[in-house]
């Protein structure tokens, strides 16, 4: 049976009234994307068309998910909000805090023994307000989430930008910070533009080593990192009902690395069939009995340049294995191209990791699809010229995987590391032996993002991203120009011998089965628990609320730095080793911009302190202002906070005297976390006066009394000769956003609302 079943059928009630009356209002047939946002408007009926890409509207999700490098930030400041319990079923995981080193049970007890402070107070956290708790080892969110919570037709948020990996069962689940998710969990609408909406038309059958993750690859390499801001994409077509349930949720999983508020299909077979070998016949009975409204309308796909912002068409029969990387997700290379391209840019062709999982990649049949070539390749008599590491999806997953001899598969190589149930060297979580001495270097993996130094920390190891079965078969080869479909390698007996086509399971045929899948249920009633948060504590630190808008303008403000290129929030707020800070704003914030490089000199985590001339890291010196009373602002590029939804990297800067972030462009989460945390988010309206910001420039807002939605701002940039410059700034703040700005933050209104 599943979770909350009452809830997704109260849900379904409403579709068939709230669908028609939108398609009234719309006037015409609708996407899936758009009957999910319509029926789930916090208003109730649809009485208005709402403007794609322009109206902000109120929506009432259905469920909240949060994972514990986030969940702790979320859940100090829900913590604040005054509530006795949540307002939507919602849920934590401890998946982030485990490091992969020596395999599963070793690192498993070294993470208890290490963030015990943290899984407690999460534990009693998710115990008093009544939210349910997946112990470490439980899982990877998404995973855990797909296998249990999602459902086709509902609306989902999460604070992690992965949470997208739920449309694979046709739901619109987004990524965003923990200010929002207090939102929701408070039982206040949660806002969020209205989307513009991306089709891509799935013709054909995928054959051969072409895989679901080839798909998103492709897409990746069209669309780049920033091709989806701001919009929904919405698989259809033959193609996409060919594919399986979690096939669907790689290419969902990685809509977050173009930039896409969420991606989503529509409910089919394969949806039905995941949902009843994950026992929830009831969630499939309940989805049949509304089956027309859990789909995109006949006419949308049949003329879909009528209803889609933008369409692209993808042959699967065609589609061959990508890799795509180094250090960004979008640099998409055929597997065939591969030996061209890596000679001409220098990139390690040796392979000596070769990793599998993360919330992307690590379903049962991810596991047997990898462990067919592994399987093929012992029967060849081939050994792995690199070491294979899998992190399996879920408990259900690995336990699933282990009945059925799979993890026995893998482990007749030698070298193969099991590691725990968890986000592991995904997100820099992995004792890498060696990568202290910064080679250069390159990895495969099956994961989703490959930002320099993510997952050992090396800014040198050069990560491309493949599916599982690439994966499997770069290993065996030990080359990153390894090409299945064509090359041979020589076994141990000196033959020659090809790789046979990848085959696999949709779904374990015995079912899936587990002892413990490692769910803990809250209290009944809450109001007893004691959360213990230690004044001393360096993992956990309650939140003082941001200062006021003092109502004068922002004046004589240093620049922190000027980041060039591409900054992510991993650049920003680094997790790896960083991650055990996530529950203390002043410790964390010593990874204040670390990552970013300085756009004069190129460096590091190395800015002028125009106090005093001297240099020094980025966290020291915006200390060294904020003890000065001197206002900062930070200068960006293009999709500046592209990648993860960590608050973080928006609170630190906060916390260490930012007042405002002035780019060219913003990754969508990370703008609303700047806005939800009262900074000021801005883009140049001339993208060229990136240029004019100098290194001991001063600047002066000098209108923000006018502060209003679809008005500019001026900023004037004093130089050190004394000659100015009046910038020209764009917003996206609404009404309700500049009062976030004026309180402070988000979360000290609804703080005074509650009062
Ligand atoms: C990631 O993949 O970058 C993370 C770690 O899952 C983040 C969340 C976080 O920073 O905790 C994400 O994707 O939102
Ligand atoms: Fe975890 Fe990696 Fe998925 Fe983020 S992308 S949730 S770190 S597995």
């Amino acid at each position: 049976m599943a979770f909350d079943i009452d809830m997704i059928k109260a849900v379904y009630a409403k579709f068939p009234e709230r669908i028609a009356q939108a398609r009234t209002v719309v006037g015409k047939p609708l996407t899936l994307a758009e009957k999910i946002l319509y029926t789930h408007l916090w208003n109730g009926q649809a009485d208005t068309a709402f403007e794609r890409g322009a109206d902000y509207v109120d929506f009432g999700p259905d469920r909240v998910a949060m994972q514990d490098a986030t969940a702790q930030m979320a859940l100090l400041q829900f913590m604040q909000a005054g509530k006795d319990k949540v307002a939507v079923p919602s849920t934590a995981h401890a998946d982030h805090l485990i490091q992969a080193k020596i395999g599963a049970d070793k690192d498993l007890q070294e993470s208890l023994n290490t963030n015990n402070e943290v899984f407690n107070f999460l534990s009693s956290v998710c115990n008093k307000y009544g939210i349910g708790f997946w112990k470490p080892g439980a899982g990877i969110i998404h995973q855990v989430v797909l296998e249990n919570y999602a459902f086709p037709g509902g609306m989902m948020i999460g604070t992690d930008s992965h949470t997208v990996n739920a449309g694979g069962l046709g739901m619109v689940a987004i990524g965003v910070g923990g200010a929002d998710a207090v939102d929701v969990m408070s039982g206040m609408p949660w806002e969020l533009k209205f989307p513009k909406l991306i089709g891509v038309k799935l013709t054909g059958k995928l054959n051969g080593w072409a895989s679901a993750k080839d798909v998103i690859l492709k897409v990746a390499g069209i669309l780049t990192v920033k091709g989806g801001t701001g919009c929904i994409v919405e698989y259809f077509g033959e193609g996409a009902q060919s594919l399986s349930c979690t096939g669907k949720g790689t290419i969902c999983n990685m809509g977050a690395e173009i930039g896409a508020t969420t991606s989503t299909f529509g409910y089919d077979d394969s949806m039905e069939r995941y949902l009843r070998a994950t026992d929830r016949n009831d969630v499939a009975d309940a989805a049949n009995a509304v089956k027309e409204h859990l789909t995109g309308d006949a006419e949308v796909y049949a003329n879909p340049e009528q209803y889609f912002d933008q369409v692209i068409e993808i042959n699967l029969s065609d589609l061959t294995p990508h890799l795509n990387g180094p250090f960004t997700p979008d640099l998409a290379t055929p597997v065939a191209e591969m030996k061209e391209k890596a000679v001409a840019n220098d990139w390690p062709l040796d392979i000596e990791w070769a990793l599998i999982g993360s919330c992307t990649n690590s379903s049962y049949e991810d596991l047997t699809r990898a462990a067919s070539i592994v399987e093929d390749a012992l029967v060849k008599g081939l050994e792995p010229k690199a070491t294979l590491g899998i992190n399996p999806g879920s408990e259900q997953v690995r336990f699933t995987a282990e009945r059925d001899g799979l993890l026995d598969t893998f482990n007749k190589f030698e070298s193969t590391r099991i590691f725990t149930n968890a986000c592991g060297p995904c997100i820099g979580q992995w004792e890498r032996e060696g990568a202290e001495k910064q080679e250069k270097n390159s990895i495969v993996h099956s994961f989703n993002r490959n930002f320099a130094k993510r997952a050992d920390g090396n800014p040198n190891t050069h990560a491309f991203v493949a599916s599982p079965e690439m994966v499997a078969a770069v290993a065996i080869s030990g080359r990153l120009d390894f090409n299945p479909i064509t090359d041979s390698l020589v076994n141990k007996n000196g033959e020659s011998v090809q790789l046979a086509e990848p085959t696999g399971l949709e779904l374990p045929t015995q079912g899936f089965d587990v002892e413990d899948n490692g769910y803990q249920a809250p209290a009944q009633d809450g109001s007893g628990v004691e959360v213990v948060v230690k004044e001393d504590s360096n993992r956990l630190q309650l939140l003082i609320p941001f200062t006021p808008w003092d109502g004068g303008n922002i004046t004589n403000a240093k620049l922190l730095i000027k980041a060039e290129g591409k900054c992510t929030t991993d650049h920003i707020s680094m997790a790896g080793p960083w991650l055990k800070f996530r529950g203390h704003l002043d410790n964390i914030s010593n990874n204040c911009l670390i990552g970013a490089v300085n756009a004069f000199g190129g460096a590091t985590n190395s800015v002028v302190n125009q106090l005093d001339g001297s240099k020094d890291e980025v966290p020291n010196v915006a200390r060294a202002y904020k003890a000065a009373g001197v206002d900062t602002i930070v200068v960006g590029d293009h999709n500046y906070g592209e990648g993860s939804s960590r608050e973080h990297a928006a609170m630190e800067p906060r916390h260490l005297g930012v007042r405002a972030v002035i780019v060219k462009s913003f990754a969508r989460i990370h703008e609303t976390n700047l806005k939800k945390q009262g900074m000021l988010g801005l883009t140049f309206a001339n993208e060229n006066d990136y240029d004019l910001i100098k290194e001991d420039d001063t600047f002066n807002f000098v209108d923000l009394s006018e502060f209003a939605p679809n008005k500019t701002l001026t900023l004037e940039v004093v130089h050190a000769d004394g000659s100015t410059d009046d910038v020209v700034l764009n917003h996206t703040y609404n009404a309700q956003q500049i009062d976030w700005f004026k309180a402070g933050s988000a979360l000290n209104l609804i703080r005074e609302q509650n009062a």
